[in-house]
């Protein structure tokens, strides 16, 4: 049965259980139940019968449901046309309609590796940017986790010397996580935190440092320019560093995530999304013009709010997490 004709109740119970057993896919689909239901209802509410026929009201309504998704108007269009094509005057059932959705979907997310690009010699370097409270720090916490799981030296820069509890926050993470943390003091230049960050994962041979920022909005020209600045002086230690800029997004923010990444991906030479929070709200969809839109790949996802809760991004398992589409 699919997901969205269950009792919620039962669902999140073993959605949760599936999410401790580990493994990457349980965990995405897990985080994304909200907007696999909410996509899932309103998609079967096109199909008033068993079968339907798809006809020019049927295209539209279904192009409706779905241009008022996140997924936006032009993913709702292209699905409209394929099923149009493929199936016109004929009689279809919600299973089929919905595989047919999730293979338009699958192939719009494709995209090159989502691996983060490690130095070949000397540290990697990580910048994470964004606006106020996207997920910048906690997304560091768990980047950090992971490389330290892997054996790596980790180095955190807390670049975030805007609010005092930024680098608290960082700190006690770090402590949590066992790795070393280089700090400011609050309303410091943070190209000098990025500084000595750098300065000290390369004389220090760490693997890899990875520096947070204070949240700024992409209009805030002075503020775009201070990451400029910021990469500029990790480039003088760290050759090719930055090695990532990685752009953390809120999936929650739902259309104003899209407004964002076209004002970073363009003034602070980002090489990566991160998008976080794909748990928090039924916006998962909104995947899709971020994709669309922008040459860049996401490599993360964020799935909660513990360190462990980051996937890396996989077109397949987000599929199959938005819509259950079923076996193919
Ligand atoms: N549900 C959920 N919450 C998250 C996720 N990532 C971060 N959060 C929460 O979002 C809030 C903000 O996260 P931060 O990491 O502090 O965000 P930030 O971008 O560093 O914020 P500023 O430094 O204030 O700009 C915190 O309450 C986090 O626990 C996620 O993937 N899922
Ligand atoms: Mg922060």
């Amino acid at each position: 049965m699919a997901f969205w004709n269950k009792k919620k109740s039962d669902d999140s119970v073993s959605e949760e259980r599936t999410k401790k057993a580990g493994g990457m896919f349980a965990g995405v689909r897990a985080a994304l139940a909200k907007t696999r239901e909410a996509l899932g209802t309103d998609i079967r509410d096109v199909f008033k019968n068993q079968g339907e026929l798809v006809d020019e009201e049927f295209l539209q309504k279904l192009f409706a449901v779905l241009a008022k998704s996140d997924m936006g108007g032009e993913m709702a269009r292209q699905i409209r046309d394929k099923i149009g094509k493929e199936y016109r005057a004929r009689k279809v059932n919600f299973e089929e309609i919905l595989q047919t959705i999730a293979g338009e979907i699958r192939e719009t997310l494709e995209q090159g590796g989502t691996a983060i690009k490690m130095a070949d010699a000397g540290p990697t370097v990580i910048l994470v940017v964004g606006v106020n409270g996207s997920g910048k720090t906690t997304s560091i916490a768990k980047l950090a986790n992971r490389f330290t799981k892997q054996g790596k030296r980790v180095l955190l820069g807390a670049g975030d010397t805007f609010r005092a509890a930024a680098v608290e926050q960082l700190t006690i993470w770090a402590e949590r996580i066992g790795c070393d943390i280089v700090t400011g003091k609050q309303g410091a230049d943070p190209g000098v935190v990025a500084f000595q960050a750098s300065k000290q994962a390369a004389e220090e041979n760490y693997d890899v440092c990875i520096i947070d920022t204070a949240g700024r909005l992409q209009t805030q020209t002075s503020l775009m320019q201070e990451l400029e600045k910021i990469r500029r002086v990790i480039g003088k230690h760290v050759e090719e560093g930055p090695q990532e800029v990685l752009l953390v997004l809120d999936a929650t923010a739902g259309q104003n995530a899209v407004s964002q990444a076209r004002g970073f991906s363009e003034a602070a030479g980002c090489t990566g999304i991160v998008l976080a929070k794909i748990d928090g709200s039924a916006k998962g969809g909104v995947i899709v013009p971020i994709r669309q839109q922008f040459e860049l790949p996401v490599k993360l996802v964020g799935l909660g709010e513990g360190i462990d809760d980051m996937a890396e991004f996989d077109p397949e398992s987000f599929t199959r997490g938005l819509l259950d589409p079923g076996d193919e």
